[in-house]
């Protein structure tokens, strides 16, 4: 009898288990791939302080509902709108926007200790030589600065420690914190654009060459903008890559943003198309359109990434035109500026992959390049890596305050 007992437990055990592994292995397929190597939708992604992390939280819950039954007519007539997975309620609480470039500074690490402790390290020594102003001049330019601002630099400095005779190390601090930023600029308007019309979202393109960033750039965005709480759009105008839209749905499922999609293979303008007249249907504040990755030099694509801007422009003007950069790359990202910009008139920039650079100088060669400012900055592979492009922090992470 005992023995009985006790198989029968032993049993009603096992079940358990075994019960417990096939639901948790099915909630864990339900769960998209992470778009990066910082774990998924676990509510709330990093622990947060209190009171704050509850009103994104809740707007973002709201989005989601909104989302999940648009009206019928809202229903774009082909298939090209995937509904979000079934109302899963663990969205991610991404990090608020504010301070984040001082918040990453360290990831600027590589830039900081060539461009900045270098040059501080050359303009402290007693005696400012030929030499050493040549030096100053190679750091620059290691730095990718570009020639002509490194020659405008170098001039200003060098006048500058001139008329000032004795200098201390706050003094050259001061100087070349001053002439960086002389540089940089500190009066272009930064902010991404995303007001959109009366009736209609703001519009963002995000271009650029293969492996820039643009989908995480993307991913990012629609984040920064759920945290502001707006709702979002994504059109996953990549149809070249098979997993291209998987990706892009992945952060748009962690923050409640619907991901307009078509056929592998598909015409992307009219995917692009499609996108803006889902968010004009849903009232959404935002829609963020995904390009895929082409090579400037390929003439075939890059009218055909014009053509893509065209048919959204059927719906309003464009708010933005954001191209992406991998910062790693140096100069060649300026050739890729200049082409992209003669096809689809950029209006901001996104230096990304800066944490894995010593290249922090091409922030102020591109923008010198297209003379479009810099808007954002991506310091890192993690879902709220990517900061708003602020020339003082940038500077001051760079040289130390
Ligand atoms: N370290 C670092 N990696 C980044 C950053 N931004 C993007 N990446 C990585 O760069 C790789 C390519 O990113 P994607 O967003 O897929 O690039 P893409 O431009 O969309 O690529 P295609 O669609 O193939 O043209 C991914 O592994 C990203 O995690 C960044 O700021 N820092
Ligand atoms: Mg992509």
């Amino acid at each position: 009898m005992e023995f009985v007992i006790l198989a029968v437990v032993i049993a009603l055990v096992a079940v358990g288990v075994i019960s417990g592994l096939v639901v948790s292995s099915r909630k864990k397929k339900q769960l998209p791939p992470a778009p990066s190597s910082t774990p998924t939708i676990t509510p709330p992604a990093e622990p947060r302080a209190g009171e704050e992390a509850e009103t994104p939280r809740e707007e973002s819950r709201r989005t989601i509902e909104e989302a999940g039954a648009p009206p019928a007519e809202a229903v774009p007539e082909t298939e090209t709108v995937e509904p979000e997975a079934p109302a899963a309620p663990a969205l991610d609480v991404p990090e608020p926007t504010a301070g984040r470039l001082v918040r990453l500074r360290a990831r600027l690490a590589r830039s900081q200790n060539t461009l900045g402790k270098g040059l501080l390290a050359l303009l402290s020594r007693d005696n400012l030589d030929e030499d050493t102003w040549e030096e100053i001049e190679d750091t620059l330019l290691t730095a990718d600065v570009g020639v002509a601002p490194t020659q405008e630099l170098v001039e200003r400095l060098r006048e500058r420690v001139r008329v000032l005779g004795t200098r201390t190390p706050e003094e050259l601090r001061a100087l070349l914190r001053e002439e960086l930023l002389t540089l940089l600029g500190t009066d272009f308007d930064r902010a991404v654009k995303t007001e959109g019309g009366l009736e209609t979202p703001g519009v963002v393109m995000v271009v650029g060459v293969n492996g820039t960033g643009k989908t995480t750039t993307t991913g990012k965005l629609a984040r920064v903008l759920v945290a502001d709480g707006r709702s979002v759009v994504l059109g996953a105008a990549d149809t070249f890559r098979a997993a291209a839209a998987d990706q892009l749905q992945t952060w748009g499922e962690r923050v409640g943003a619907r991901t307009v999609r078509g056929p592998e293979g598909g015409d992307p303008a009219s995917i692009a198309f499609d996108a803006v007249k889902e968010g004009i249907a849903e009232g959404a504040d935002v829609v963020l359109i995904d390009t895929a990755g082409r090579l400037h030099t390929k003439t075939g694509l890059m009218d055909e990434l014009g053509k893509v801007k065209r048919v959204v422009e059927k719906h309003g003007p464009l708010d933005e035109v954001l191209l992406v950069l991998d910062a790693t790359t140096g100069q060649n990202g300026l050739v890729q500026a200049r082409v992209f910009a003669e096809v689809v008139a950029i209006t901001g920039i996104v230096l990304t992959k800066l944490d894995g650079t010593a290249k922090g100088g091409i922030v102020i060669a591109v923008q010198r390049e297209l003379g479009v400012p810099v808007k954002l900055v991506g310091l890192g592979e993690g879902p709220d890596d990517l900061a708003p492009f602020e020339p003082e922090a940038f500077v001051d992470a760079l040289i130390g305050d």
